[in-house]
């Protein structure tokens, strides 16, 4: 569609993933008319089909334009008077009757800054409920607690740049082809400029990312870390160790104590390639040979999401990970280092750096540690005392606790749980049962339908804030337009709510700037220091890398090195995030999960994203070219699966699992592994997540979306 010529353009990032990728936009007074990738910015110009259709998202005339309250079952239209004043009585009623964990706010990695800065401040230090969650607990609270188990502090040590000095890619459980396609298309330049460059890829599926490894390791699901393991372990047996790394700078630990390098060894004799390879699917000889890649590569970088994230064992795959370029040396230089990709825009900076989650607090504190409650009541200039003390409830205890009437009370924002959580039927009873308020920029999502009061959310750039993507950049969205019919930010909404619930005072910043400026001075008392990272700064560069103390401070590429401001002078590496300055080996053994296929579920089911859809699909599901590129949500299998199980493309089956049964057509697909059905999780009308299992990480919380297994029949 012709929108018009451009009058004007705009710098800005990318509403949708983690890449984070600059764009330009071009407006036509205030419409969006064009979207291309921005040549200064990381992506160098670069972006997916996605971001390019941003217009078509922004100009839907669908979208949800007042606020709407529940009467008999049906929304009727009410004034924002009304719908604040309703929702302040129940949160107040609520509080007064069944206490501060009778309420709960459940956010998103795609809020901006500023508003889950504010939402987190309300609820802790203002209604005094730790219930504060969100979608990022779905997709990288793994990577968070693996990276603070290792380093001490949250976040990675390297950065994208350095894609373009590694010699070797580890790639494991990520498809970065189609869900990090800038970053993917860097890799490729990489190669091409550097014939020596390998591209190792783990992967049950044959995806498109690993249509183009050198080296593609089909491992089964839900067995990485046998296979983490044993690397560590022919690192060992090869003396492919990096011993003087390891004397200066590492520790090692069974998770209980301390132990040593030589009881370390021992530990993953268990390990070795001939006793593990069956299980994992593997032959001894691919295992040694990716082992070998790794350790003696000149620069090695590991990239991995979700397939390492979402799993019952999320937390150590990710120390096991680190440890990886810890043992060999391979970090701490240009191109080798490890780097978990984010899926959400804004699930570093609005959540993991805000501490938004309902064990943390902000810049890598912790509920449950006495002085770091003290130090934020002090920052935030409350009573000591006023943090309680006890996390609050992760993602699935929030809605498990609906259920079980608890939590009786929430503010869903920019997310879309009744599609996205696992075990979706269970949790939506607790939806059903629970008085909710929905912000939403569409009235026609799953989520919605539970809604007691739906609140019209501002899109996008009908507001100003910041995100923070994967490598610690943060970059600002400016406002370029006014929101659709009453629309109000989140922000407004959250600074209007908090008003009304007698925390004017302590939410007394009135706009995204000034509470940017409140956040900013924060975080000087913290690693994460980002007071030099100011509004102006934004405005003007292509996004700054904390840590960066002060204005004139150019950001901070690579953590942990000289360059680095919390690195002293006279040390070339230090892990500043523990007490002696080294990171810590973890040795973690592999527990298989419960999720294992048998004679009555033969199948596994993997879920995962497409590249031409975001998530629940409410925004990209809508641009026609989009729908069509993606199609209907479907079951996706091997040729030689559909054999066995004699189904073929357009066949309506029936899937069940320990959690239910759903009904979908077939497609197929080399791509997949036999043994491994795939689904994608976009198409409401195809809700996955009945049967994918809510088993997760005992230590992230983060659930298992990768490994469910299935049994299936025609219908
Ligand atoms: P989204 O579709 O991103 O999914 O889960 P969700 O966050 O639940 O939902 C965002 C919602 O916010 C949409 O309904 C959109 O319309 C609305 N919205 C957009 N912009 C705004 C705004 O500015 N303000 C407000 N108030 N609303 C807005 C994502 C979740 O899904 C994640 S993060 C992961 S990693 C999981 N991945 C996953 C998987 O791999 N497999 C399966 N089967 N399920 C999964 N679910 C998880
Ligand atoms: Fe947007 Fe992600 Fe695509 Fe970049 S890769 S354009 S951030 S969706």
């Amino acid at each position: 569609v012709d929108e018009g010529p451009v009058k004007s353009w705009h710098k800005s990032v990318c509403r949708y993933c983690g890449t984070g990728c600059g764009v330009m936009l071009g407006m036509n007074k205030d419409k969006l008319v064009r979207v291309r990738g921005d040549q200064e910015a990381h992506n160098k110009g670069v972006i997916c089909i996605k971001g390019s259709m941003l217009d078509s998202v922004m100009n839907n005339p669908n979208r949800l334009k007042t606020p709407k309250i529940k009467k008999n079952g049906k929304f009727v239209e009410a004034s924002w008077e009304e719908a604040m004043t309703l929702m302040t009585e129940k949160f107040k009623e609520s509080l007064s009757q069944n206490g501060p964990e009778s309420i709960g706010f459940y956010g998103s990695g795609q809020l901006l800054i500023e508003e889950s800065y504010t939402a987190n401040k309300l609820f802790k230090a203002g209604l005094r409920s730790n219930n504060v969650d969100g979608n990022p607990r779905l997709c990288m609270a793994s990577a968070a607690v693996g990276y603070t188990q290792t380093f001490g502090k949250d976040e990675p040590p390297g950065a994208y740049v350095d894609i373009d000095h590694a010699e070797t890619f580890f790639l494991i459980g990520s498809n970065a082809y189609e869900c990090h396609p800038p970053l993917w298309e860097r890799i490729m330049m990489r190669k091409k400029a550097n014939k020596n460059v390998k591209i190792i890829v783990v992967d049950p599926r044959k995806t498109k990312t690993a249509e183009h490894a050198d080296i593609y390791l089909p491992v089964l699901p839900g067995k990485d870390m046998a296979l983490l393991n044993s690397m560590c372990c022919v690192m060992a047996e090869l003396n492919l160790l990096d011993e003087d790394f390891i004397s200066k700078y590492v520790n090692f630990n069974d998770g209980k104590k301390k132990i040593s390098l030589e009881e370390y060894k021992d530990f993953l004799k268990d390990y070795r390639p001939e006793k593990v390879a069956d299980e994992l699917g593997l032959t001894p000889r691919e295992i040694r040979e990716v082992a070998y890649q790794f350790a003696s590569s000149k620069a090695t970088m590991s990239l991995w999401t979700m397939g390492i994230n979402q799993r019952v064992q999320g937390v150590y795959l990710n120390n096991t990970l680190n440890s990886l370029h810890l043992i060999t040396g391979q970090i701490c230089r240009p191109g080798a280092t490890p780097l978990s990709l984010t899926g959400q825009s804004n699930a570093c900076g609005g959540v993991r750096d805000t501490g938004s989650l309902s064990h943390l607090l902000p810049n890598g504190r912790l509920i449950a540690k006495e002085p770091h409650r003290r130090e934020m009541e002090k920052l935030w200039n409350v009573p000591e005392g006023t943090i309680a003390p006890k996390p609050g409830f992760h993602a699935l205890a929030m809605f498990d606790e609906m259920v079980k009437d608890k939590v009786k009370v929430a503010l869903i924002m920019c997310t879309n749980p009744a599609q996205t959580l696992p075990n979706n039927r269970y949790y939506r009873e607790g939806m059903e049962k629970a008085f909710l308020v929905v912000s939403e920029i569409f009235e026609d999502t799953e989520t919605a339908k539970f809604a007691d009061i739906l609140l019209p959310a501002a899109l996008y750039i009908e507001k100003e804030g910041v995100y923070g993507q994967t490598e610690r950049r943060y970059q600002i969205i400016e406002k370029l337009r006014e929101p659709v019919g009453e629309a109000r930010s989140d922000f407004d909404i959250l600074v209007d709510f908090a008003n009304r619930m007698g925390q004017g005072k302590l939410i007394s910043y009135k706009t995204p700037t000034e509470c940017w400026d409140e956040y900013r001075i924060i975080s000087k008392s913290s690693k994460y220091d980002f007071s030099g990272i100011t509004r102006e700064r934004l405005k003007k560069e292509r996004g700054i890398q904390w840590p960066c103390p002060s204005v004139d401070h150019p950001g901070t590429v690579r953590r942990y090195i000289k360059g680095d401001p919390f690195v002293p002078s006279d040390k070339k590496v230090y892990f500043y995030g523990k007490p002696d300055g080294r990171a810590t080996v973890f040795a973690r053994p592999y527990i298989p999960g419960k999720e294992n296929i048998s004679k009555e579920k033969p199948l596994f089911l993997t879920t995962g994203r497409v590249i031409s859809q975001w998530h629940s699909g409410t925004m990209t599901y809508r641009v026609p070219e989009l729908k069509h590129s993606a199609g209907p949500g479907r079951f996706v299998f091997h040729p030689q699966d559909a054999g066995i199980y004699k189904v073929k493309k357009g066949d309506r089956i029936e899937v069940e699992s320990s959690r239910g049964k759903m009904e979908g057509i077939v497609a197929i697909s080399e791509h997949e592994t036999p043994g491994v059905v795939f689904a994608a999780f976009y198409d409401k009308t195809f809700l996955i997540n009945n049967v994918v299992s809510d088993d997760y990480d005992p230590y992230s919380k983060e659930p298992d979306y990768k490994v469910t297994a299935i049994n299936v029949k025609k219908v």
